[in-house]
């Protein structure tokens, strides 16, 4: 990394650095998570098809919003972004009823106030998206609020202001993926605001790690769906009875390979670069 960059926050399998007073570095490593355990065994290149594929969509998607992106450095794994003032709500977009959605609708048949029709299963596509954000939790889960909430905590013009636009990216992003055989289920996107006051999209954008993504011929609703990428090591991590909390288990070699290659695969399917090209360029997915 270059000359003096300060660590200043830890995610699960990022970290992000301070370049300077106006420019961050995010860093996305080869980490894994499964059950919300990092696993002691990474994925070479996980974190270089993250970047990737993020810097792909941001630069897809920048005549709807202007993202933080500067610049994709050599290792493929760190972006330079322009630090801005990140808003305090996730802003989720879904089209299929999952994870805490679905588990919201069993509840009150509701997700962050939207009223859903009568007898949807799990998995199933929403009569059209939804915008439902959630608060940013420094420790645990995030937790899913109405409209009233995040108005609360943004103000009214911000908040639809984000929510169109979620709903605008998340139809773009969805639409391109349906294309080629990927459901975007559902995706989770972070705004901020640059020193001028604009609304800037930041963090990752439409990465395996923000964004449930299902392959279309399996796709069967009434249950949860395999995961694009992680399925191999939820299925080897369940196998062997661990209970899900920390420490996870280390991966056997093929579980490995498997996993690198669904990750390769995703990256190289959505963006139409082989990935041994944005090895050796990565400003290539910037068009
Ligand atoms: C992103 C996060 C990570 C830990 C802050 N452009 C930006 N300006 C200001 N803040 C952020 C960004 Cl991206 C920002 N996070 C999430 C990422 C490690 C936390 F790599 N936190």
């Amino acid at each position: 990394m270059s000359e003096a960059a300060v660590h200043v926050g830890s995610g699960k399998v990022r970290e992000l650095y301070e370049l300077d007073e106006g420019r961050l570095l995010l860093v996305a490593s080869d980490r894994i998570s499964v059950f919300d355990v990092v696993l002691p065994t990474e994925i070479p290149d996980k974190g270089r098809v993250l970047t990737g594929l993020s810097g792909f969509w941001f630069a897809q998607t920048r005549d709807v919003v202007a993202n933080h992106l500067l610049s994709l450095r050599p290792d493929g794994r760190s972006t330079e972004c322009r630090r801005l003032e990140m808003l305090p709500i996730e802003c989720v977009v879904r089209g299929y009823l999952s994870g805490s959605g679905w588990k919201d609708y069993l509840a009150t048949g509701e997700v962050c106030g939207h009223r859903l029709p009568a007898g949807l299963v799990e998995s199933a596509k929403l009569p059209e998206p939804i915008f439902t954000p959630a608060t940013k939790a420094q420790t645990g889960h995030d937790e899913n609020i109405d409209r009233a909430a995040a108005v609360a905590l943004v103000g009214e013009e911000r908040f639809d202001e984000v929510e169109r636009l979620s709903l605008q990216l998340y139809g773009l992003v969805s639409e391109r993926a349906a294309s080629l055989g990927i459901i975007l289920a559902d995706t989770k996107l972070e705004f901020g605001l640059d020193p001028e006051g604009r609304l800037v999209l930041g963090d990752e954008a439409f990465t395996p790690d923000s964004s449930r993504f299902w392959p279309a011929d399996e796709y069967a609703p009434g249950g949860p769906q395999p995961s694009f990428d992680k399925q191999f090591v939820r299925d080897y991590a369940e196998s062997l009875g661990w209970d899900k909390n920390p420490p996870g288990p280390e991966l056997p070699e093929g579980v490995v390979a498997g996993t690198r290659a669904r990750y390769v695969e995703a990256f190289e399917r959505l963006t139409g670069i082989a990935f041994d090209e944005y090895l050796a360029r990565p400003q290539l997915v910037l068009g």
